[in-house]
């Protein structure tokens, strides 16, 4: 048995004019919880530190910046990692991560046992749009705020498992999945700003959301037989609702714990990675059964082509 005790830290909502060191000071309280319930690993939602900043047209890149860590840790995020380190857990967290070179990324780093980042991943698939959208009831503004991840889906030997971690939308695409089950991955780690409506359909529906995004993540951990955890940032924020739902699922796709609030609640699980054998070793035991000579389109192709 190759047991780690997970806890999922959903946020609830973070306001504009929250500063980090207060944020950080909530994610210190659910650390503690966590350590309390001898948790191994802490997962965090995308974009901790601050409010879900996309939903907002800006065009002073000052202003913009200001959302960004140009390093990490940082003045800020440096009593997460001490106390990360003095209590030997592992961490991940979402960021706006600005580079050097001053290029812009929807970022998550996961640290080991002794506070190193031992990984990072670059949000890939950016959803919403560049350009100020009249037609929306409300901006999501991902494509005018960050590139496309140049970094791939990798995954890390951590905790005695290999992990591997993507970021909000990106749990809805199978490709995910796959690029990290074609490397072993056991625990894969997401975090998301999901709004609680949809603006391009408002009468979709609150139940409807949260089922798509645990569609998902289950499907994602069964066809991968691997744990999947997702962790929401919800509640609402400035008056934009971001709905909940954080669940940790287990590599047959079922759901073994669940967040019942819009709040700052932590969900625990102690996730057997030996779990994952079965599945990669039977009906998703990739080198015996897929048949890449057919997949070529899922490389090749983009969007639809119907036959002429
Ligand atoms: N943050 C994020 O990726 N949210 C998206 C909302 C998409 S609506 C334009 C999600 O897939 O949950």
């Amino acid at each position: 048995m190759r047991e780690i005790v997970i806890g999922g830290a959903q946020m609830g909502p973070i306001q504009k004019a929250e500063p980090r060191t207060a944020v950080v000071e909530r994610m210190l309280a659910l650390l503690e919880q966590a350590v309390a319930e001898k948790c191994d690993l802490v997962v965090f939602p995308e974009l901790a530190l601050t409010t879900f900043f996309p939903r907002w047209w800006m065009e002073d890149q000052a202003e913009i910046d200001a959302w960004f860590e140009t390093e990490m840790p940082n003045a800020a995020t440096q009593p997460l990692f001490d106390r990360a380190r003095e209590t030997g857990t592992a961490i991940t967290f979402g960021y706006a991560e600005k580079t050097p070179e001053g290029r812009h990324f929807n970022t998550s780093i996961l640290t080991d046992k002794q506070g190193a980042i031992i990984g990072k991943y670059r949000k890939v698939h950016l959803p919403g749009h560049s350009e100020y959208d009249t037609e929306r009831a409300f901006q999501h503004l991902e494509k005018k705020y960050f590139e496309p991840g140049d970094l791939g889906f990798p995954v890390w030997r951590n905790l005695d498992a290999w992990m591997g971690m993507c970021i909000c939308n990106d749990r809805r695409w199978p490709e995910v999945y796959r690029e990290m089950g074609l490397q072993g991955v056991e625990l894969i780690t997401l975090g998301y700003n999901t709004p609680s409506v949809n603006s391009q359909l408002s009468d979709e529906g609150l139940e409807k959301r949260l089922y798509h995004s645990e569609l998902s993540m289950t499907a994602g951990a069964y066809q991968n037989a691997c744990w999947v955890v997702g962790v929401a940032k919800a509640g609402d924020e400035d008056g934009h609702p971001l709905m909940g739902g954080s669940i940790i699922v287990d590599p047959d796709g079922f759901v073994v714990a669940r967040a019942q609030t819009e709040g700052d609640e932590l969900i625990v699980h102690a996730c057997d990675m030996d779990a994952c054998n079965f599945g990669k070793t039977t009906i998703f035991d990739f080198a015996r059964h897929r048949r890449i000579e057919h997949y070529s389109r899922i490389t090749s192709q983009t969007g639809v082509v119907t036959p002429e």
